[in-house]
């Protein structure tokens, strides 16, 4: 912590200033949610004129706190000049607003230890909102946020060597599009099934209102069911896996039951067909389904391991057949040049599932090859889960000591650069100037999955703090003062390129959805109006046409989820 003076205030003093009744500036920039009790509490303030001292204010106007602006730093990937506002001082829960002379005040917060129990709920329940298959209502809680049942006819595509209808109902819309793809699904609901492994205390009773809820099994498990389901149609009955599901073009801004493009089975347009990444994925995110859900279904656990390990003998024969969308289809790619990463993850959880002498061998022949993943930059992504393999081997207590030993003594050593770069930031997160791609935001919450992670394998309190630094980020405290989540906080951004809050009524987009984030490649014609030379964290617009940089998508939101769920213990 930097030495900042810090005075609590006496009660007289209060009578000096009236509070600052102004609406709030984006000039000063805080966690919107808010922050837990004993953790540090930074806001950022960035102004033409620098500020020297802040003020701390109860809603309610009292003055809680006062202190000194840090000295300003520049802030090279947003262009600003910030200085830190440090109140970590103040522990008691509450709900309150920063003040600085000459600037203005901030939105409100709270600070609490539930603090982020809402928004853990909001992110992990837009998943239902995401649901294809069926007919979806948010209820009394979100009156109007509704639609039918959609997508009930599918056929397999000219590409996939098959013909015929294939209906294949169910899984969840991907993003701001209605196709279906299995290489998101993977990471996705590979990241948050092991939300519920690693955190489960903290999420197993959290009720998500969910048609399923009552029955017996976690909410979270129940949501995260309905896309496996869907997953498991996408098995041939070779054991491959289909790549995706959508339509040969995007539909327009329509709600999904009004779309009426045919929902195809689409294949790689050559033997085999299948993709391998898709089958590398499915067989990883199988083997965790077949674990986590034995307390609950062990009928459905053993049939999601079958399910695995057909897809993994397929990989055997078929390992690098990548996917391309062949000729007249422009829906999502999802391709990826290299499916060993995949295959890997798959035997690390096919090796914790089972202790498969088979699953334990291929990884140990390989996993060595993979261990400069774990660095400190570039983490998971959808193209790349080797992360997620060597991370699941070491969590797990029963592997091969040398194997597990290498994967956390570079998972310390990435975690321990990640938080030293993320203190000398402007907004003390971890990103580079490098990470401002299409779906930062979802980089953002994978710094804070790699931390967790790491903390998991070897506790050191600077992880979880620097990952909550990240949260904030997500949350408002960054360059433009704006929650990065829907309906979250007191200035969220507004306009997603999500066909479902584009199409309905609703004054306000579908709840807990993070957007794409700013992204320096500008690769749609909304972004193109932006100045190619402004810094890389500037290039964001809320807008619905922007989907490079103001789409949502399932993976985006599961690192969000994952990071939620973990800094919720670190009160
Ligand atoms: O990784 C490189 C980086 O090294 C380079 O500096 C940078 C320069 O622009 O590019 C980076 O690659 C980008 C990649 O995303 C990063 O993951 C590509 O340019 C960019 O084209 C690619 O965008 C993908 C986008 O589809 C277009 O294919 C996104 O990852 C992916 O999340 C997105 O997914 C879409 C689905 O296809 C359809 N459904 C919606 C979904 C979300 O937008
Ligand atoms: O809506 C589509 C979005 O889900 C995709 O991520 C994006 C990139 O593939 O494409 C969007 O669709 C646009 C299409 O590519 C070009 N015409 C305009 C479409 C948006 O309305
Ligand atoms: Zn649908």
């Amino acid at each position: 912590m930097r030495s900042i003076v810090l005075l609590l205030l006496a009660a007289p003093a209060l009578a000096a200033a009236p509070p600052d009744t102004a609406a709030p500036t984006t000039e000063i920039k805080v966690d919107q949610v808010g922050y837990l009790n004993s953790a540090p509490k930074v806001a950022m303030v960035s102004s033409k004129t620098a500020g020297t001292d802040f003020t701390v204010r109860s809603a309610k106007g009292a003055v809680t706190l006062r202190g000194k602006l840090a000295p300003p730093v520049d802030d090279p990937d947003s262009g600003d000049r910030v200085q830190a506002a440090n109140f970590s001082r103040l522990t008691k829960s509450g709900r309150y607003y920063l003040e600085v002379p000459g600037i203005g005040r901030s939105w409100e917060f709270s600070i609490g230890p539930e603090v982020y129990s809402r928004a853990w709920y909001l992110a992990m329940r837009s998943y239902y909102g995401q649901r294809c298959g069926i007919a979806v209502d948010l209820g009394p809680e979100f009156p109007g946020y509704k639609h039918d049942a959609c997508h009930l006819e599918g056929a397999y595509h000219a590409s996939s060597g098959k013909t015929g209808p294939y209906p294949n109902r169910g899984g969840w819309h991907d993003a701001g599009d209605y196709g279906r793809y299995v290489v998101n699904s993977g990471i996705t609901t590979g990241t948050l099934l092991w939300t519920f492994e690693m955190f489960a205390p903290r999420v197993k009773n959290v009720k998500l209102n969910l048609p399923e809820s009552g029955n017996g099994t976690p909410d979270i498990l129940n949501e995260i069911r309905w896309n496996l389901d869907w997953m498991l149609g996408m098995q041939d009955e070779d054991g491959g896996v289909w790549h995706k599901q959508t339509s040969e073009q995007f539909c327009a801004f329509i709600m999904p039951e009004k779309d009426r493009l045919v929902s195809y089975v689409i294949g790689t347009g050559s033997e085999p067909f299948k993709s391998s990444c898709a089958t590398g994925d499915l067989a990883a995110v199988m083997a965790i389904a077949a674990r986590v859900y034995k307390p609950f279904d062990a009928e459905f656990a053993a049939k999601c391991l079958r399910a695995s390990e057909r897809a993994w003998d397929w990989l055997d024969q078929h390992p690098n057949v990548t996917f391309r969308n062949p000729a007249g289809v422009g829906t999502g790619g999802y391709g990826d040049g290299d499916c060993s990463d995949e295959r890997l993850w798959a035997a690390a959880e096919l090796a914790r599932t089972t202790r498969g002498d088979r699953y334990q061998r291929y990884f140990l022949e390989h996993y060595s090859g993979y261990l400069k993943s774990i660095r400190p930059t570039q983490p998971q992504s959808w193209a790349n889960v080797a992360n997620l393999a060597l991370w699941t081997y070491a969590l797990d207590s029963g592997g091969d000591a040398a194997a597990v030993a290498a994967i956390r003594r570079d998972s310390v050593a990435a975690a321990d650069q990640i938080v030293e770069r993320s203190q000398s930031n402007g907004y003390r997160i971890s990103m580079t100037s490098r990470d401002y791609i299409w779906g930062s935001n979802s980089v953002v919450a994978n710094y804070g999955m790699q931390l967790l992670v790491a903390n998991a394998l070897h506790a050191n309190p600077h992880y979880v703090e620097t990952a909550l630094e990240n949260l904030h980020y997500l949350l408002g405290r960054n360059t433009f003062s704006l929650s990065f989540v829907t309906q979250l906080g007191a200035n969220p951004f507004r306009h997603p390129h999500h066909r479902p809050s584009g199409a309905d009524d609703n004054p306000e987009p579908w709840p807990g959805l993070l957007s794409g984030g700013p992204n320096r490649g500008r690769q749609d014609p909304a972004m193109q109006k932006l100045a190619a030379t402004l810094p890389p964290a500037k290039m964001y617009l809320d807008e619905q046409a922007a989907y490079a940089a103001n789409e949502v998508a399932i993976n985006w939101n599961a690192p969000l989820v994952f990071l939620l769920a973990g800094v919720s213990g670190g009160k």
